[in-house]
């Protein structure tokens, strides 16, 4: 088991506070139910083995520097307008093939019990990472609730469509199609590492960060990881994914973090590490974002260069 910081080390004191009153709630349902939501940040005292020992990104970079295009093509666009955001109520349609089709209020597709931290590290395709304390449960139980029909071979995943509330979905300039769509292979989205989050740093997921549900692969780029999710398919065949239709040369399906792979127009061997200053060193990309020994298998006897 890799060990993991403990919050005090990390975390501004408001934060760890507010963190210690949340797990307070936990103690009792009835405690939870007076923290507006509260229960979809409550998470187990336990550490996860599935955590990498690195320290947590501040808080206020890890809210203030996204992407999140139905918000903006700039960092600052998702903080500066996601606040408008309604993500109350909210529910997830499950079709395709599957057994058990339909629409999943959020609150019955999240089981607090299972809530944990994960802190994984984000690596963005477009080089740069940071390290984020996840609150979150593992996709295949909300996969296996659905029951996979043997013809299923896929998930894609969509986000939310809402131009009254995405100031990127409407206007003269779109950059991407809408709405954002993904799509991981069904071994690699019931991989026990492949998991929907619903918090980070022991709080309610801000909207920048794809509330109230988005999805994280930890050994993908960033832009697997798909926000805002309303919708997820069960399908036979390899479904459509937003940025490789909208440049298809630049990015594949797969989208494994490969230092060996170059992006067409940059090399992919280090990052940058965001919070750590100008001066601080990049840092060296690992083989799948360092989790080659937990999912290498999955692409055994694929070319990597390849399927990219
Ligand atoms: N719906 C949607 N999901 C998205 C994106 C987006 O523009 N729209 N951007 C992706 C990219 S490129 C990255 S790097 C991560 C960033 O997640 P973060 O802002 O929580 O760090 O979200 C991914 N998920
Ligand atoms: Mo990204």
């Amino acid at each position: 088991m890799r060990r993991k910081l403990g919050y005090a080390d990390v975390t501004p004191k408001n934060l760890y506070l507010s963190r210690r009153t949340l797990m307070a709630g936990a103690a009792g349902l009835a405690a939870g139910a007076l923290l507006p939501g509260g229960a979809l940040a409550r998470i187990a005292a336990e550490a996860s083995p599935y955590s990498i020992d690195a320290t947590p990104t501040a808080y206020e970079d890890i809210t203030s520097y996204n992407n999140f295009y139905e918000f903006g093509v700039d960092k600052g666009d998702p903080k500066a307008h996601a606040g408008a955001l309604t993500t109350e109520p909210w529910s997830v349609v499950i079709d395709g093939l599957v057994g058990r089709p339909g629409t999943y209020p959020l609150e019955d597709l999240v089981a607090p019990a299972r809530l944990e931290e994960r802190i994984y590290r984000l690596r963005c395709v477009e080089g740069w990472s940071m390290v984020i304390p996840w609150i979150g449960f593992p996709l295949a139980d909300v996969l296996s609730r659905a029951e996979p029909g043997s013809g299923a071979r896929y998930v894609a995943f969509e986000t939310l469509m809402r131009p009254e509330e995405m100031p990127g979905q409407r206007g003269f300039f779109q950059p991407l199609d809408w709405p954002y769509v993904e799509g991981l292979r069904l071994d690699e989205a019931m991989h026990p590492l492949t998991i929907l989050a619903t918090g980070l740093y022991g709080e309610e997921l801000p909207n920048q960060n794809g509330a109230p549900l988005r999805l994280v692969v930890p050994w993908k780029y960033g832009f697997k990881s798909i926000k805002s999710i309303v919708r997820i398919t069960l399908t036979a065949d390899q479904p459509p994914t937003t940025w490789n239709l909208q440049n298809p040369r630049e990015y594949g399906f797969y989208s494994n973090v490969n230092p060996a792979v170059d992006h067409p127009r940059w090399s992919q061997a280090t990052e940058r590490v965001i919070g750590g200053g100008i001066f601080a060193p990049r840092r060296e990309t690992e083989l799948f974002n360092g989790y080659a020994e937990e999912v290498g298998h999955l692409y055994a006897g694929m070319d990597l260069t390849v399927h990219y």
